[in-house]
């Protein structure tokens, strides 16, 4: 049984969304992908919904680009997190997957981040976070990746400090 499922509205999305994938992969974080359109497959979408619901995942993520309804449409039919990651390749430049994305009505959040492959890692590292309140060994892994990504600053600050020293 997977926890996350990860919805993309085409194909066409998947080079920008795979980080997702990736960083929910290294956490541990089980997970299934599909596509399905909220404008093309609108019964399916609801459908898939429906089943995931079934089987016990636990946070929704959805991304897609232009008019971007996927996000909204499955947070209409669940009570579970939704994640949305908007998605560029338009001549509004993602604006338009942004606050279609983002601007949902009271009571239907769809937690929105930022567009492409940055908001499709964060989206990933938000459902683990969520997973995590109910999973401490999730948790831990969480801490040690921080702990990795600080421990890369300092280093990257040492070498910077190392190349431009003029004392
Ligand atoms: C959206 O329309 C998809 O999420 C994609 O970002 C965009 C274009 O889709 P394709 O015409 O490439 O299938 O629904």
């Amino acid at each position: 049984m997977a926890q996350v499922v990860i919805l993309m509205g085409s194909q066409s999305d998947e080079e920008k969304v795979r980080p997702c994938m990736e960083v929910l992969r290294r956490l541990e974080v089980s997970h299934v992908v599909s596509v399905c359109s909220a404008h093309r497959t609108p019964e399916r979408t609801a459908e898939l919904v429906r089943q995931h619901e079934a089987q016990g995942v636990k946070v929704f993520i959805c991304a897609a680009g232009m008019a971007a309804h996927l996000a909204g449409a499955v947070a209409a039919r669940t009570l579970r997190p939704v994640i949305g990651i908007p998605v560029s390749g338009t001549a509004l430049n993602g604006m338009d997957a942004l606050f279609s994305t983002v601007q949902m009505p009271p009571g239907y959040p769809v937690a929105t981040l930022a567009l492409d492959k940055a908001g499709a890692r964060n989206a990933a590292w938000l459902a683990a976070q969520i997973l995590a309140l109910e999973d401490s060994a999730l948790e831990a892994r969480l801490r040690a990746e921080r702990a990795d990504m600080a421990a890369s600053v300092v280093k990257s600050s040492e070498e910077i400090s190392r190349k431009y020293v003029y004392a």
